[in-house]
């Protein structure tokens, strides 16, 4: 189907006042919102009423290319992307939409015009913090780089009425205070109430005879809410395209309300409103247990259940028939939290369409693939039995049916060995009865990809062993990118604007092919001047945001080594403190001592029920208080935490980075992203070889970067021979020395044995390995303090680390999917 553009409504063009880029038609735009869409005269509209005006200005400009999506996805010749994801991470709208449609500058000279500053609206935007951290952000560069490869693309997720808390500190704690980013509405989205879906929960199953006979299965559920769509467009990098985000509001359904009112309840028709709206009101925090949180099952199922109507939907527009449901849409879940998604596919399939099992299974397995983000067993998802079919009666029923029929075939192909079969199984059998919701994913998923070269190989050898050992050819890596637009040319237009002058702005949307062009400059002593004022003018601001947020005064000719990121133990941020503790030592032992000054930034939120991470929080920012204000060290040594580290904070904060820490414990971190981003920044990288840092590493050159640490065979092989982490306390004098001064309550006066239980799990378990790995960082940051004297040639390094990051843009993972996973050609 071809959707024409009538004669008597002609589309929207460049020079339409409506939508045209120039200064006087972006001004005019604002002027008629101000006036049409606020109902505001402009002496009296707010701050906030401008940033309305202007986001719908922008969005508007969108529309046009809106339209081209539409086309595409009707076109039933294309397949089309459903991604999946709990999280999309988008961070604020304006500025990137700006950027990607090529009107940042008029539209600041148009803002200026009417006597605003665009900086100001910019901040008037609240961030959508719909996501925890990497998982939730990477669908979020995914969705760009979709748009701006000309991928038609609908990502599928929930409306949070509350995202990620908003973290404040106090007296050095975290402090959580949830995030109301819909308080002033969202000119972004779109709300298609026509296009809203049903969800059932609960109930049921019982057998009847269909009119032609047949024995049949039918839910009967005891609750049914409503899921409506809001569409926010995504743009592409100067094409006329964009990306569709569709995420689902939770109502109650009206017949509920009728019921109630019917007889009289007015007080259960409101109730069964609020636990209706329940459902798409808060997301969880990653790192809490989920055992028992009905609500967060509830959630996945409500989301995946819309989203696969929808498809449906679009399918069955596009005129063809359910069985070629594969061709029009391949579907990737993000992580296991929409997994439920192919058991709700087969249920659409055969008891709503009526369709054969078997030619159901073969159109599931044809539609799913599956992205793993972790090997960390607490983290693979898990519902109880019982309590899933509470919830999910028919589910329980159709997972039973395809375990039942995977395990016949995994007998066939190992009989007698049961052990296997128990293994793989999507039902674990050991104790609390649960379902392994991986194993489901990864028994329907025609394509298992983890999301770097080193965690797919470990996930192929240990989490999914034996499914690999039984499908090897599901397997593949994508490793993570992120996207340039975002992250180099909005949050960095200093480097930019350098990038440019020297080889043009190929490189925003040709990333692979063309960055490396810059590498020729290192060996340019003009070049590197630019480059290091560059990143001088990007620390000066930064010092000015860490004044404001924090109080503290940092110097910006000191190394800026940072660490942000979500607060865990793998992470090891502690490992980072260890290092502060010890030169702090070693000032306190000699005040003169020639050291090179650093400021260590900090940032990160821990999961509210995350004790040991909280304390984490608390323990940078009481070392930070007594190094900060100690007259010995004399400003050579600065400690900030960086309160409420998000999307909006992290395009001030890598800009300005010299030293990007990326030291989990070798086989925790799947990929890292951030990792990526600070070096796509010029930061250098001291890491382990653990998820992309080694990609990285081979990419940047390993004289380009600060390795250390324990591999994974090593760490292994350590816990194989009997890790004793108290015997390197004891041989190590300057290990000794931080711990002990940790204990001895020099940090915490006002209660000295507030970091025992930390120090405790250090010196009798340390399951992350950091004292194991403490003296190769140690060595490796005395290495680094001496590099950074050579200004020259760190800068020679930071940039050779910019442009040999080709590999690292989200394109050419999103190019990656398309061809080894998606099977979908590339678009305009
Ligand atoms: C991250 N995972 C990985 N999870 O830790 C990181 N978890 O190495 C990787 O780079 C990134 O995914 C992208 O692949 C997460 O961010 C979560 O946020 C999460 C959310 C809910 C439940 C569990």
């Amino acid at each position: 189907m071809k959707l024409e553009a009538k004669e008597d409504f002609p589309p929207a063009t460049e020079n339409d006042a409506r939508s045209g880029n120039s200064v006087a038609a972006i001004r005019k735009s604002i002027l008629d919102h101000i006036h049409f869409s606020q109902a505001r005269l402009p002496v009296m509209a707010t701050c906030n009423d401008w940033y309305v005006a202007l986001a719908y200005t922008v969005r508007d400009r969108m529309f046009g290319h809106w339209m081209n999506v539409v086309q595409a996805i009707a076109d039933p010749q294309r397949k089309i992307v459903g991604y999946l994801s709990a999280e999309f991470l988008m961070g604020p709208h304006l500025g990137n939409a700006l950027i990607n449609l090529g009107i940042h500058d008029n539209t600041r000279a148009a803002v200026a015009q009417l006597g605003l500053n665009l900086d100001d609206l910019l901040a008037q935007e609240e961030e959508p913090g719909l996501g925890n951290g990497g998982l939730g952000r990477l669908a979020a560069c995914y969705m760009d780089s979709l748009a701006t490869l000309g991928v038609p693309a609908l990502g599928y997720g929930i409306r949070y009425e509350f995202g990620i808390f908003s973290q404040e500190i106090r007296d050095g704690r975290q402090v959580e205070k949830t995030d109301k980013w819909l308080r002033l509405g969202n000119p972004w989205e779109i709300h298609r109430p026509e296009l809203s879906c049903t969800v059932n929960f609960g109930g049921r199953t019982e057998w009847f005879h269909d009119e032609r006979g047949r024995l049949r299965i039918r839910w009967i559920p005891n609750r049914v809410i409503k899921g409506v769509p809001y569409d926010t467009p995504i743009p592409a990098f100067r094409k006329d395209f964009i990306g569709i985000l569709r995420l689902w509001k939770s109502e109650a359904v009206e017949s509920f309300d009728f019921q109630a009112f019917n007889v009289g309840d007015y007080y259960k028709a409101v109730d069964e409103k609020v636990v209706s709206e329940t459902v798409s009101k808060v997301l969880y925090p990653n790192d809490e247990p989920e055992i028992g949180k009905t609500l967060r099952l509830a959630q996945q199922y409500f989301f995946v259940s819309c989203a696969l109507q929808d498809m449906i939907r679009v399918h069955l527009i596009r005129g063809k028939a359910l069985d070629t449901f594969h061709e029009s849409f391949a579907v990737q879940l993000n992580d296991t939290h929409p997994a439920i998604a192919v058991a709700e596919l087969m249920r659409l399939l055969v008891d709503e369409h009526d369709m054969d099992w078997c030619e159901a299974w073969t159109i599931t397995r044809n539609v799913f693939s599956y992205t793993n983000h972790t090997l960390l067993s607490e983290a693979l998802e898990k519902w109880p039995l019982p309590f899933f079919g509470h919830l999910l009666p028919r589910h329980l029923e159709i997972i039973y049916e395809i375990n039942h029929r995977f395990l016949e075939e995994v007998r066939r192909h190992a009989p007698g060995d049961d052990g296997l079969a128990s293994r793989l199984s999507i039902i674990d059998e050991g104790g609390q009865k649960s379902i392994r919701m991986a194993h489901l994913a990864s028994v329907a998923g025609h394509r298992i990809n983890g999301v770097a070269e080193l965690h797919t190989k470990l996930l192929s050898r240990t989490v999914l062993r034996d499914f690999h050992a039984i499908y090897p050819d599901r397997f593949v890596n994508v490793t993570n990118g992120v996207t340039p637009r975002r992250w180099m040319v909005l949050s960095n237009p200093k480097l930019a604007g350098l990038l440019e002058s020297a080889i043009g702005d190929r490189w925003i949307c040709r990333f692979e092919e063309e960055i490396e062009k810059i590498a020729p400059l290192a060996d340019d002593p003009a070049f590197r001047n630019h480059w290091r004022e560059v990143k001088r003018g990007n620390k000066a601001d930064l010092a000015g945001l860490i004044h404001e947020r924090t109080g503290n005064t940092v110097d910006p000719d000191t190394l800026f080594d940072v660490q942000v990121k979500r607060i865990h133990e793998y992470k090891r941020q502690h490992l980072n403190v260890l290092h502060i503790v010890t030169l702090y030592n070693r000032i306190r032992r000699n005040p003169n001592l020639d050291i090179t000054p650093r400021t260590f930034i900090f940032g990160g939120k821990a999961a509210p029920g995350y004790a040991m991470a909280k304390l984490i929080i608390k323990l940078i920012n009481d070392v930070g208080a007594v190094v900060n204000r100690d007259p010995d060290v004399a400003g050579r040594l600065k400690v900030v935490f960086f309160p409420n580290f998000n999307v909006k904070n992290g395009q001030m904060i890598y800009p300005a980075a010299e030293l990007s820490e990326q030291i989990s414990t070798a086989g925790k971190e799947a990929s890292g992203t951030g990792n990526m981003k600070f070096s796509m920044n010029g930061a250098l990288t001291i890491g382990t070889l653990d998820g992309a840092n080694v990609e990285i590493r081979e990419a940047v050159g390993p004289e380009n970067f600060f390795l250390f640490g324990l591999t994974v065979d090593q760490v292994n092989d350590l816990w194989g021979r009997g890790y004793n982490p108290r015997r390197y306390y004891e041989e190590n004098a300057q290990l000794r020395e931080a711990v002990d001064l940790l204990y001895s309550g020099h940090f915490s006066p006002d209660h000295q044995a507030r970091f025992v239980p930390l120090l405790d799990t250090l010196l009798n378990h340390d399951p992350y390995m950091l004292l194991a790995d403490y003296q190769a960082y140690i060595d490796c940051q005395d290495q680094i303090a001496a590099a950074y004297r050579d200004q020259e040639h760190w800068t020679r390094i930071s940039i050779l680390n910019v442009a040999r990051m080709g590999r690292f843009s989200s394109d050419r993972s999103i190019r990656e999917y398309c061809k080894d996973i998606w099977r979908i050609r590339q678009g305009v």
